[in-house]
């Protein structure tokens, strides 16, 4: 489970339907074209918290039955209804999913007893392993070290998506759980989260930018890292104007400039203004 994992992007038509056809073509292109180790399906890049249960099983069989066994597969099923969490979960693991991976529970104020309660129900539902996928810039929830260690302790969770920029932390999250896997969640910082030793990172720009990002990882690995530094730049110019333009909606228009039909957002997102569109396609041009 080690390496680099896509955040998939879901292709939607323009009244919000799922796009089969334009799904598989984003699909195809993160195996074929930015070659990444795996998918991470249903996150915040699959526009997930916008979606219904039957939607979100929709994609997941989608997905598998696209990719089969050629790279692995992680399930995000985490939700504060619980109970489709535990649907999901089912049917994830049913379909063959390689692991869940749950975002801490949100909108609430949940105590820490709450948050582990909802980890220890999920994985213990299905016979699969946990990833907790940790982003306390858009839920509000932070789990300290110690947290951590208390989550851990049930060995089928065995990681976590760590979407922050606290490098202190994630430092004493590696020495401390030298077994469990860290994914950097922040494409912006994978060069500072692999020079940590991170396991892998899960990314959005990676439908497009996955082949720097995999340069920038084995470099950084190798212990080169004034070339890898020189990668992570060019990324991050990419990224900036990328975050300026509008996040999922640039990187559907990339994708469409590379011949995918990656579709439209789901509202609420809006749709990219005529000149964004441009910028959109400059951007294209200029990176890939
Ligand atoms: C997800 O679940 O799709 C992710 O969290 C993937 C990680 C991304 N985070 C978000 C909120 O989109 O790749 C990052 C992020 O888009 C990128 O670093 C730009 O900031």
């Amino acid at each position: 489970m080690k390496g680099l994992f896509t955040a998939l992007m879901v292709s939607y038509d323009k009244d919000g339907e799922i796009n089969e056809k334009g799904l598989r073509e984003i699909i195809r292109y993160n195996l074929d074209v930015t070659k990444v180790d795996g998918l991470y399906v249903n996150g915040s890049t699959g526009e997930n918290f916008m979606i219904s249960t039957e939607e979100k099983k929709e994609i997941f069989r989608i997905v598998k039955d696209e990719v089969k066994d050629r790279v692995k597969l992680i399930a995000q099923v985490g939700s504060i209804n619980l109970k489709e969490s535990l649907e999901l979960a089912k049917y994830a693991t049913d379909l063959g999913y390689d692991a869940l991976s749950a975002v801490t529970p949100f909108y609430y104020k949940f105590d820490f007893e709450e948050i582990k309660n909802y980890y220890n129900t999920i994985i213990n539902s299905v016979d699969n392993k946990m990833i907790i996928y940790s982003i306390p810039f858009l839920t509000g929830v932070n789990i300290s070290i110690d947290q951590f260690a208390e989550l851990f302790e049930n060995e089928k969770i065995i990681g976590v998506k760590f979407t922050a920029g606290d490098f202190y932390l994630l430092e004493r999250m590696r020495k401390t759980f030298p077994d469990k896997l860290l994914y950097a969640g922040f494409d912006e910082m994978l060069l500072s989260a692999a020079v940590l030793g991170v396991d892998g990172a899960i990314g959005s720009t990676f439908n497009v930018n996955g082949q720097r990002a995999r340069e920038i990882y084995e470099l950084a690995n190798k212990g080169e890292i004034t070339k890898a530094r020189e990668i992570q730049h060019e990324t991050n110019d990419f990224i900036t104007e990328l975050l300026n333009n509008g996040l999922y909606q640039t990187l559907k228009e990339i994708l469409k400039e590379k011949g995918v039909d990656a579709g439209y957002c789901r509202q609420p997102m809006k749709e990219l203004t005529e000149e964004k569109v441009e910028v959109a396609k400059t951007m294209a041009a200029k990176y890939f």
